[in-house]
Formats: structure tokens, C-alpha cells, sequence
């Protein structure tokens, strides 16, 4: 069940969000106009009663915008992938390199959404893509009608593909359908191989799995065996693609996928 911090999160409508053009980034605050307060320890329990009421006119108005993003890109012929995984699992690095791969011969759009700081937008930053950083403050996911505000001031021409770096949750962004057409969970090897058991609605709701960090995983005593025995109870149907974004080894693969779908 959905904790007390979901409880509604409204973009500020007033605020029209700057546009952002190519080789720029901007920043869209998306955070709730009246933000819920975590409930201090030992006050939980009085809290969880109203959790739950909220939390099933949420999804399912979480739902209804998703499913209006969807018909949107789906009008403008653009493809959108949601990038989830827990915190620091290579998200933006992946999509760093992805974009040097890419971003010259087809036309991106970047959305990066944290609780705060516009970090990984500035190192997201590329010349010929627009990248902008949805700021939650307190929500832990993004929802889907923060995408339509994020995508509202990329202000895209004939865009193809729309990556959306969601915030590092293993757990909320699985809820959250943004309107996506393919969701990608990565994976770390850093992460060990028992995530996909602890965390399935994440890696059962992904289209794709992404092994990162490749390149470490022998110093962590990583079991890649394992971590696919795991995946393949939990995702049976996911593809799984192993990588590393700093040596580049499975990107060819990767960028195979994303040709495949647009
Ligand atoms: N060795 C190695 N390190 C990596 C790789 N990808 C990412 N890292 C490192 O892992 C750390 C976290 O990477 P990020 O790309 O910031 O991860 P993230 O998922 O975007 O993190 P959040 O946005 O905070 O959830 C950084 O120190 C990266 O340099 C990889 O393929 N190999
Ligand atoms: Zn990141
Ligand atoms: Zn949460």
C-alpha cells in the first residue's frame, strides 16, 4: 500500500515552465503546491488510515493522464522510454553515452526527474537535445502529469524519442505508467542479485532489464548466473542486456533495441 508522501502531487499549473531549447538545460518544478510532511517516528500509525484512502484515486488518475500522455506521443510519432532503477544504478551515465551515440542522428528529448538538485541534467547536457529536470521535492516517482508538464517545455520539433530518467525508487516508479512506450529497469551489479526477488513490481513491469556495470562485476563477486535465474522468475518475458557505460561492451546491443522500436 502507498505511504502519506503520495498523497497528490499538482504541478503548478500558474507557472508556465521556461521553454527549453537544444543544448540547454532547464528546470521544471513539479513539487505538490502543499507538500506532506513525512509523519515524525512513532506518529506513523495515526497516518496510515489516510494513506490508504488516498492512494486508489490516485493511481487511477495517475492512470486516465497516462493514458492521454500516450495518445499525445503516440499523435506527434514519438517514442518514449522510461529509465527505473534504485538509486545510483547508472541512469544517467547510461544515458550520457547514449546520447553522444544518438542524439546527432535522431532527435531527443531528455526528462530527468530527483527530489532536488539539477545535477544530472547538466551532465546530461548535448547540443542538439533539450534536457529538462523535473524537481519533485518531496515525491519519490515521477507521475505522469509531471511528464506532461516536462514535455509541454521541451517544446520538441519532430521529435523521435523522449527518455525520461525517472527518480532512483525501486519501488514507487513501478505504480506510476508515465504514458511510456517501453519501460527499461536497470540493474546494477553493485545492486546484487537478489534485487529482482525483493522488488519484483519493478522488474516485472519493465520491457527490458539492463545488466550495468559490467565492468565491475567480477570485483563485486557479482553472479551473473544468478541474477538471471532471478529475473527469469520474476520477468520470464523481459529481454535482458548485459553492459557497462563507461567500457561501452553490450551498447550495440542496446542502441539495436532502441532502433527497434522507433
Ligand atoms: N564502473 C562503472 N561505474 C558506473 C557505470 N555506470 C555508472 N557508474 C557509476 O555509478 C555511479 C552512479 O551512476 P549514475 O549514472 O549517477 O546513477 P543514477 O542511476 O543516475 O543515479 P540516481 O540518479 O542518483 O538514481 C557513478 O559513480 C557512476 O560513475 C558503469 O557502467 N561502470
Ligand atoms: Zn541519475
Ligand atoms: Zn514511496
Amino acid at each position: 500500500m502507498h505511504h502519506l508522501h503520495h498523497d497528490f502531487t499538482t504541478p503548478r499549473d500558474h507557472e508556465k515552465p521556461a521553454r527549453v531549447n537544444p543544448g540547454e538545460v532547464g528546470t521544471v518544478d513539479v513539487r505538490p503546491d502543499d507538500p506532506v510532511d513525512l509523519p515524525p517516528p512513532g506518529d506513523f500509525r495515526k497516518q496510515t488510515g489516510r494513506s490508504i484512502e488516498v492512494n486508489i484515486p490516485l493511481l487511477a488518475e495517475n492512470n486516465r493522464l497516462a493514458a492521454e500522455n500516450r495518445e499525445h506521443f503516440k499523435s506527434h510519432g514519438l517514442k518514449v522510454i522510461n529509465l527505473v532503477s534504485g538509486p545510483g544504478a547508472g541512469k544517467t551515465t547510461l544515458l550520457a553515452r547514449t546520447l553522444k551515440e544518438l542524439a546527432n542522428s535522431i532527435s531527443c528529448g531528455v526528462l530527468v526527474g530527483d527530489l532536488e538538485t539539477d545535477s544530472d541534467a547538466q551532465r546530461l547536457r548535448h547540443d542538439a537535445v533539450p534536457v529538462a529536470q523535473l524537481t519533485t521535492g518531496s515525491a519519490c516517482h515521477l507521475d505522469a502529469h509531471m511528464i506532461a508538464h516536462g514535455f509541454e517545455a521541451l517544446h520538441m520539433h519532430n521529435p523521435q524519442l523522449l527518455f525520461i530518467e525517472n527518480v532512483g525508487n525501486l519501488v514507487c516508479p513501478a505504480e506510476f505508467d508515465l504514458g511510456e512506450t517501453v519501460r527499461v529497469a536497470l540493474f546494477a551489479c553493485t545492486d546484487g542479485e537478489d534485487k529482482p526477488l525483493k522488488y519484483p513490481p519493478i522488474y516485472r513491469s519493465s520491457h527490458l532489464v539492463l545488466m550495468t556495470k559490467a565492468d565491475i562485476a567480477e570485483a563485486c563477486g557479482f553472479d551473473r548466473k544468478q541474477a538471471r535465474e532471478n529475473l527469469k522468475k520474476v520477468c520470464p518475458k523481459a529481454e535482458v542486456i548485459e553492459l557497462s557505460s563507461k567500457t561501452g561492451d553490450g551498447f550495440e546491443q542496446w542502441l539495436e533495441f532502441i532502433r527497434g522500436i522507433l
